[in-house]
């Protein structure tokens, strides 16, 4: 069966105009976008998505960056789906993802770094449950 990964374009992926360069890379290398939409979150909702994160000294820079314009949620499906979307993105700190990543061609900081993805079978379930329901999930 089909994993399912949690994919986010982040406000300076959406102001920079990369949002179909990096769903290409999704769809080239065998992702399938089972969910989409465009979503400008509040501060309260990226607070709770990143609660995970909360004790962090950059918890609330990262919280103001996420609530700063429009990001795209995306329910991403595929064999190895989480791993193989975090293999697509690169490391956190751009300066440190291999070349051909989306965050080694796109990225300017370890802070705003384009995208997110779950890092995990339990993350990814509780991320997708965050912003998508059932019936907004194509199989
Ligand atoms: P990930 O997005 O690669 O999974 P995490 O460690 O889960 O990285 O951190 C979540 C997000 O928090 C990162 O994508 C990035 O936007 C931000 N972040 C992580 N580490 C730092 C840091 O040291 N300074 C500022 N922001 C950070
Ligand atoms: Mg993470």
């Amino acid at each position: 069966m089909a994993e399912k990964t949690l994919s986010i374009i982040k406000p300076d992926g959406v102001r920079k105009n990369v949002i179909g360069d990096i769903i290409k890379r999704f769809e080239s290398n065998g992702l399938k976008v089972a969910a989409m939409k465009m979503v400008h979150l509040s501060r309260k909702e990226a607070e709770g998505f990143y609660a995970v994160h909360s004790a962090r000294p950059f918890f609330s820079s990262l919280t103001e960056f996420m609530s700063s314009g429009p990001v795209v949620l995306m329910v991403l499906k595929g064999e190895g789906a989480i791993l193989k979307n975090r293999e697509l993105m690169g490391a956190t700190d751009p300066a440190k993802a291999a070349a051909g990543t989306i965050r080694k061609d796109h990225a300017d900081s370890i802070e705003a770094n384009i995208v997110h993805g779950s890092d995990g079978p339990e993350t990814a379930v509780f991320e997708i449950g965050y912003f998508f329901s059932g019936i907004e999930i194509f199989e």
